[in-house]
């Protein structure tokens, strides 16, 4: 973050207009900027902060528009980054020459596309301006202009391999005077992730730093209620520290100003609500996306679900209380979160819901601070986080710092520019996010999870038990699951069970307010001389929505909203 400020010209944005750059960017001299570099999110940006380095990807786009608001004109200039590269590529300096010196001062120099693109990394320097075209991760490159790598490599740890390495020294121009060196040692000590909690070690690790995780799925259907420890984690960003007695709720866009609420006071002074509530991510069964053609995120297998209590303030109550009234109801629209959580430049994780949503008497949008009966882990948004059932985990924002009444969606990369869904004849090169709502309420989904896929079914059983679990979102009853262990051509129906093993008191829902899975299960009798079987479930909610078939015709870039039928292989011996 320091070392951004210390840029003078600043060479990017986490909005795809520059204007919104200014209102974020506030504290970065802009006056001395003499080349504004603004970028799309959209196409290069990878899946909720993960890049990959292994998809092709690689060729340079052509849409890069880049607006440069020159000395203030505001002149908009296409660059076509492409046609730089060969002539940039001959200027970089080959290893077997000693390199040149720069201080640090030199290379901040070089943080804009017209004056090149510097940056450090353990003592060097490079000139990777011809890189940013190609970056798996997007513009989000030119963040590190002007300075040192290590700081964002080590938010992103996917860099933390050697061919990745491998990339830069190609790019290499020369090494960083002895002092700026021990200057940057200094700064980068810290690894932001060194304060994360400790996690359970029966996690699935899709991504250690920032830390994505899932149970083995086998786990999901032992309970009802999935235990807090094994719960999905999804944290795009450093678990931020948090001192319950400092933490305050900022509440913004209501007429009384800026209201800003103790911890003490969410729990004292508003009635408390308990949901039972399951959260799914809008990725979950990615892995089943990118088996039919490469997406971009983290490879979640189909455990990025689990179904807690949740219990808090109303989000309404709060919102009333701090004086929302008709006159703010006439203009506002939605309802903007931000969490403490924030990347390198200081930037918030941050979206929004609809107002209506969190206005509801049945919408029951809680400020959370206890799961399963205990204050939240700190893994799951300790001390208050914002359970919105129903709805994409992503507008379950965690660790919440900030709620904004507007008439306009959260600006934030993670509402604008990801969590949308696209037709499957949509690539990089023509995704327009813009043209895409936000996901908000999920579509209907169930898995299996026994068997498990590639294991074997001994045939003197006679039967074959198939458990999984099924829920829809916005408050749509799961209302049957069909079970096929041919495939799809014979049907059976699954029991539902709202509590699983334990016995826990799961009222029927209210129409409208299902918020938690239903778990599943049904033993089929093996169909005679059946030496494999095809399991096969699908769930209908209480709008008779059911699942696509299969994953190509609702295959999208970013691998989210996987809801096909899902199928697992297994052996009869
Ligand atoms: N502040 C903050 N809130 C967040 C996130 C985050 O990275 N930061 N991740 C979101 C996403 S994408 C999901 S799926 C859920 C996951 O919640 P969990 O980790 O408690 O399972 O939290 C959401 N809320
Ligand atoms: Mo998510």
């Amino acid at each position: 973050m320091h070392r951004l400020r210390h840029c003078r010209g600043l060479a990017c944005v986490f909005s795809p207009s520059a204007q919104s750059a200014l209102k974020l960017k506030n504290n970065i001299p802009l006056a001395s900027c003499s080349g504004l570099v603004s970028y799309c999110w959209g196409s290069r940006s990878s899946h909720q902060g993960q890049s990959s380095y292994y998809y092709s990807s690689w060729r340079p786009r052509l849409r890069y528009v880049l607006m440069s608001l020159v000395a203030g004109t505001g002149a908009v200039v296409a660059y076509g980054l492409h046609q730089v590269k060969s002539e940039r590529a001959a200027a970089a300096v080959p290893q077997t020459v000693s390199l040149p010196v720069y201080t640090q001062e030199e290379v901040m120099k070089h943080c804009s596309l017209d004056k090149g693109i510097w940056v450090t990394y353990n003592g060097d320097v490079y000139d990777i301006t011809d890189f940013v075209a190609i970056h798996p991760g997007g513009n989000r490159i030119l963040l590190a202009a002007g300075g040192a790598l290590e700081p964002f490599w080590s938010l992103y740890a996917v860099h933390r391999q050697e061919h990745v390495q491998e990339i830069l020294s190609g790019y290499k121009v020369g090494v960083l005077q002895a002092e700026d060196c021990k200057k940057q040692e200094a700064a980068n000590l810290v690894d932001p992730y060194s304060t994360d909690p400790p996690r359970h070690p029966a996690l699935i690790v899709n991504s250690l730093k920032p830390f994505n995780a899932e149970p083995p799925p086998g786990l999901l259907t032992d309970s009802y209620i999935t235990p807090s420890a094994l719960f999905f984690t999804r944290n795009h960003l450093p678990v931020p520290q948090v001192d319950p007695n400092k933490y305050r709720l900022k509440i913004e866009g209501l007429p009384s100003g800026t209201m800003s609420l103790t911890l003490n006071t969410l729990k004292s002074n508003f009635p408390k609500y308990t949901v039972i509530a399951t959260i799914q991510c809008a990725g979950n069964r990615r892995s089943d996306m990118s088996k039919v053609k490469p997406v971009k995120g983290l490879n979640w297998g189909f455990a990025a679900i689990g179904n807690a209590t949740w219990s808090g303030a109303r989000l309404r109550d709060v919102l009333y209380h701090c004086g929302f009234g008709p006159e703010v109801a006439a203009k506002a629209r939605h309802v903007q979160f931000e969490g403490l959580d924030c990347d390198v430049t200081g930037m918030p994780y941050g979206v929004s819901i609809p107002l209506n949503k969190a206005l509801s008497e049945e919408g029951d949008v809680l400020l959370a601070y206890e799961m399963n009966g205990e204050e939240l882990p700190a893994d799951h948004g300790y001390p208050v986080r914002v359970i919105v059932p129903g709805v994409a985990g992503a507008r379950n924002v965690k660790w919440l710092g900030k709620v904004v009444i507007s008439e306009v969606e959260s600006e934030c990369h993670w509402q604008q520019n990801d969590y949308k869904g696209f037709s499957p004849g949509t690539n990089w090169d023509t995704v327009d996010y813009k043209s895409a709502p936000a996901i908000q309420e999920l579509p209907v989904q169930s898995a299996i999870t026994q068997p498990v896929d590639g294991s074997l079914v001994d045939r003197r059983m006679e039967e074959v038990n198939v458990k999984g679990y099924a829920w829809s979102g916005g408050g749509r009853e799961v209302v049957r699951v069909d079970v096929s262990v041919d495939g799809g051509k014979t049907w059976h129906v699954a029991k539902l069970r709202d509590n699983g093993e334990d016995e826990f008191p799961a009222p029927s829902p209210q129409p409208g307010r299902a918020w938690a899975w239903k778990l599943w299960e049904i033993a089929i009798p093996l169909p005679e001389g059946a030496e494999v079987l095809e399991v096969v479930c699908k769930a209908v909610d209480s709008s008779y929505n059911t699942q696509p078939d299969s994953v190509p015709p609702i295959w999208n870039l970013r691998g989210v909203l996987c809801n096909a039928w899902h199928r697992v292989k297994v052996k009869v011996n």
